[in-house]
């Protein structure tokens, strides 16, 4: 997240989270907006929509690898029984896909206490609810906090932390950047406890695009409420239809990028920013990069940052990866 607070000449809307990613993005040549933007309560039910895709393989793949081997990873996870498990998820959401360790947990030691780390309240409430329900003997603590900016402590009470890092949100980040994630976390557990990393795999380019560009239309609609949301939280002048969702797959950089075309010359202003932009026809707005990583990449990033990994699933396609590894 960038930050403009030191700057007094600037409007006091760009000293926002929001406005001042706004601001620094949209005055950045390319353009650019963080990813994290796309995630208002609108945006949120977008992207659970966009998981229901059938062209969208990697919600439903990895919670294929869950229900095949919960039992495999969490008793490979385990100490051999030494010491129990206590679990903490990294972007939770509404945690639908953690169930199914949580269960094998559950299965293998009783009860379990479960850590849900999000940004945004609505949804961990919701995965309080439902979990707590479906699966009485695990205690849900919610906790709302950007793990980009550094969770505090992660509490073990005497048990071995499992961290769930799951849904490939890691390639949402630049590798420097997705290497601190991992060295932070790597920081605030102890030797022997455990990452569960879920990332998508580098594959066939057709099946990569087809995923972030479906024939429905949600990925473009998910990709232009960023607009949406500038409009009303910032008072922008945005007319979505004037931008053209596009996904095109980075070879070198081995990522999905996700932009929105300007399909006119056209000037656009936000109020609360003082901004007033010029877009040329065709110039675009970088919003999303989505990297795909080989095991290669994985172990290499993992061994890097204080990790060694101990196993790795995947799928029969081997679309998706879950990496256990051990930190050392
Ligand atoms: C939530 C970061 C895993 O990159 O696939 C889905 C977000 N963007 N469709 C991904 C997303 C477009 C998603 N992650």
């Amino acid at each position: 997240m960038h930050s403009l607070s030191s700057i007094p000449a600037l409007p006091e809307a760009a000293q926002t989270p929001v406005g001042s990613e706004v601001y620094v993005g949209l005055t950045s040549r390319p353009k650019t907006l963080s990813p994290w933007l796309f995630y208002d309560v609108e945006g949120s039910r977008l992207f659970e929509d966009i998981t229901d895709l059938p062209e969208y393989y990697l919600t439903r793949t990895e919670r294929g690898i869950f229900s095949r081997h919960a039992d495999e990873i969490i008793a490979a996870a385990d100490d051999g029984g030494a010491r129990p498990l206590t679990m903490i998820e990294f972007g939770a959401g509404t945690a639908a896909k953690t169930s199914l360790l949580l269960e094998a947990v559950a299965r293998r030691q009783g009860k379990v206490d479960f850590l849900a780390i999000d940004v945004s309240e609505s949804p961990l409430t919701v995965a309080k609810e439902r979990i707590e329900r479906e699966i009485p003997s695990v205690t849900v603590t919610p906790r709302v906090a950007d793990y980009t900016t550094g969770v505090a402590d992660l509490p073990a009470n005497g048990k071995r932390r499992m961290v769930l890092y799951i849904g490939s949100s890691i390639g949402n980040f630049e590798p420097a950047h997705a290497l601190n994630l991992l060295r932070d976390v790597r920081g605030r557990i102890s030797l022997g406890d455990q990452l569960l990393l879920g990332a998508d795999r580098v594959k066939e380019r057709s099946v990569l695009l087809r995923a972030y560009d479906d024939e429905a239309g949600v990925t473009a609609a998910f990709n232009k409420n960023v607009l949406v949301r500038i409009n009303r939280e910032l008072g922008g002048t945005f007319n979505p239809r004037l931008f053209k969702h596009r996904a095109r797959w980075n070879h070198e950089h081995s990522r999905i990028e996700m932009h929105l075309e300007s399909l006119i010359a056209q000037q656009v202003k936000i109020d609360a920013l003082e901004l007033d932009l010029r877009f040329a026809r065709g110039e675009t707005i970088h919003t999303e990069n989505s990297y795909k990583f080989t095991r290669k990449a994985v172990e290499s990033m993992l061994e890097h940052s204080g990790f060694a990994l101990s196993r790795c699933w995947t799928d029969d396609r081997e679309w998706f990866g879950v990496y256990l590894a051990t930190a050392v």
